[in-house]
């Protein structure tokens, strides 16, 4: 029996469903979740000796590919120093100033120690600061397990064909109204039915959790005039696009800034650790400046500071990372589109930059319906195909396909290969 199967059996023992995060199982895909052992590059290595290339990445913060030598120094170089003080540190400052220069909407920013913990104090601080309940969402958008926003969410609930969870009391969600992502009619229906009431509207400005869905032209536009005319604060999400899009993230690269915005793991390098921060006179509400409550022993933990810091200032110094993100990004969808048309397949092929997507349906996807729409069943024989053939995906088809700067062309090419192979296969069967 391979060890992944055995250590899999042992911790449903011990761990609900065997894993620490529901997205880690492969429920929608079938058979045993892998078992790492260690990563590196664009490397991911199981306990059964497997190694695979990665396009998961951690879920989003492995930009420059795993273990780079510098952040795992610096990492090593601070852990020396102490694992946690649970007071003010340098580090904390610094962090802060880098963030606040390369995301042009920051003028102050809190850390958090996940992206959950970021979305559910940014919201606080939007009601606090408005002195308003309603919030807008946008279903098939994923906002981490935050009571008030696991509503028509993406990622694990819409992979789990989840409309919500357990657990949460019905008073916990009367707040929330949803929308549909580059839908602009449904959003103006939300604020015209309740007029001075909206204290923020949420939206990962790429949905990046149900498959990825890029923002039609003006939709992102279009929401930013509509929350500055209603006096509602704007949340961009960027957990998955913070960093990676651009240095400035999505909202650098759309034109369209934020009130607010909130990060997670991509800012910590692969430590846990997230953030949120925007407009210095929303940011001031929060205690002890103001009275939004929020607090954390852990929040810029040091060890974590240091892997951001680094990670961060090499972003920044390296413009030629972003350019290679684009390209392979481009190589990726182009050879995905190229090989649809060529067997026929009846697929679709989202994405911007390094984040892809490949829906199992021949329709456009522009939102959480049209994503649904998605085969499921046939996105599992081609996720054990590509397994099997040393590519590790998300093991769902509502996830993001994640490069790296350390993925290379002839990975890619390979990838290709290995994708076409199933289509013709598909095709014959
Ligand atoms: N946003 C991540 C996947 N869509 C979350 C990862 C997790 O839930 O573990």
């Amino acid at each position: 029996m391979a060890k992944s199967d055995r250590l899999f059996q042992q911790a449903q023992r011990v761990i609900p469903g065997g894993v620490n995060s529901p997205v880690r199982a492969f429920q929608a895909v079938g058979g045993c979740p892998c078992f790492i052992e260690r990563a590196e590059g664009s490397h991911i290595m199981d306990v059964d000796g497997n190694a695979y290339v990665d396009f998961v990445g951690s879920w989003g913060p492995m930009i420059l590919g795993h273990s780079h030598p510098a952040v795992v120094q610096a990492v090593c170089k601070a852990a020396r120093q102490g694992l946690s003080f649970g007071a003010a540190t340098e580090a904390e400052v610094e962090m802060a100033e880098l963030m606040c220069s390369m995301v042009p909407s920051l003028e102050m920013v809190r850390m958090v120690n996940s992206g959950t913990e970021a979305v559910m104090s940014a919201l606080r601080a939007a009601r606090g600061y408005t002195g308003r309940d309603k919030i807008i969402k946008f279903e098939g958008c994923y906002h981490g397990h935050f009571d008030a926003l696991l509503v028509k969410a993406g990622s694990g609930l819409m992979t789990g064909g989840l409309p919500g969870s357990a657990g949460v009391p019905e008073g916990c969600t009367q707040d929330t109204l949803t929308a549909v992502y580059n839908d602009f009619d449904s959003v103006e229906k939300l604020f015209e039915a309740n007029r001075g009431r909206i204290a923020a509207l949420i939206i990962e400005p790429v949905a990046a959790n149900m498959g990825v869905v890029t923002p039609e032209e003006d939709f992102l536009p279009k929401i930013r005039e509509i929350c500055t005319e209603n006096g509602a604060v704007l949340i961009f999400d960027e957990v998955i696009t913070g960093f990676r899009l651009a240095p400035g993230g999505a909202q650098e690269r759309y034109g369209v800034q934020a009130d607010l915005t909130t990060f997670g793991k991509i800012i910590g390098g692969g430590m846990p650790v997230g953030a949120y921060g925007g407009k210095r006179e929303i940011m001031q509400q929060i205690a002890p400046a103001g009275p939004v409550y929020q607090a954390g022993t852990l929040s810029g933990n040091p060890v974590a500071m240091a892997a951001g810091i680094c990670q961060l200032s090499l972003l920044r110094d390296h413009p030629e990372v972003y350019r290679n993100l684009e390209r392979l990004g481009d190589k990726l969808r182009g050879g995905l589109r190229e090989i649809i048309s060529r067997t026929g397949a009846p697929c679709t092929v989202t994405g911007v930059g390094s984040l892809s997507c490949l829906f199992f349906t021949p329709q456009k996807v522009r939102n959480y319906q049209d994503a649904k729409a998605s085969d499921t069943a046939c996105f599992g024989r081609y996720f054990q195909h590509m397994l099997k053939g040393g590519f590790y995906f998300a093991p769902s088809q509502f996830e993001a396909i994640f490069l790296s700067d350390a993925h290379t062309d002839q990975q890619i090419e390979q990838m290709l290969a290995c994708a076409e192979a199933f289509f013709l296969r598909e095709g014959k069967a």
